[in-house]
């Protein structure tokens, strides 16, 4: 029998209904994609790499999916579709939903699709603080090192607080 791989992702929404997309997201993997294992709380986050007064909500799971990784992201970017992602040709921008592929197990995978594990994680607070929280001892198959050592040394200097969800 074919195993499971497990997957990490990140997810992030700066429009619309932040909350519900992170939640619909969520309840679409689990159904699309595979049973999720672990998911983080989700964090408010100033954006990264652009200038805006609007935060994003980010969280990151990790799930086990019997999809090979270019099947995985075709699921992804339906899931993104259904729940209302345009895409446009800027770089950086808000969007309803965005789901990345942080690691796909240890494998390290590069076509002209993707590139896993996903190639500015290590430099984003949004994501090495969820992620630390579920998967500190992970080892960055790239970089050789744990995701808690990845954000002591992160340089970031975004927001990334939790979000209570019942404000
Ligand atoms: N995603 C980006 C660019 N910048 N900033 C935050 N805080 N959260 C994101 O999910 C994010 C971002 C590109 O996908
Ligand atoms: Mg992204
Ligand atoms: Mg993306």
């Amino acid at each position: 029998m074919q195993t499971a791989e497990v997957v990490y992702l990140g997810i992030g929404s700066s429009q619309g209904d932040r909350p519900g997309n992170l939640r619909r997201a969520t309840e679409m993997i689990e159904s699309l994609i595979g049973k999720i294992i672990r998911s983080s709380e989700v964090y408010e986050t100033s954006p990264w790499g652009f200038e805006s007064l609007e935060n994003f909500l980010n969280m990151v799971l990790i799930a086990e999916t019997f999809l090979a990784p270019d099947e995985l992201l075709d699921k992804i970017h339906s899931i993104e579709s259904a729940l209302g992602r345009k895409r446009t040709g800027n770089r950086y921008s808000h969007r309803v939903i965005d789901i990345d592929i942080l690691f796909y197990g240890n494998r390290v995978i590069k076509t002209d699709a993707l590139t896993v594990p996903h190639p500015l994680l290590h430099r984003r607070k949004f994501v090495l603080v969820p992620l630390c929280s579920i998967a500190p001892e992970m080892v960055h198959p790239v970089k050789g090192k744990t995701i808690r050592a990845l954000l002591d040394e992160c340089t970031d200097e975004g927001m990334v607080v939790l979000f209570n969800q019942n404000a």
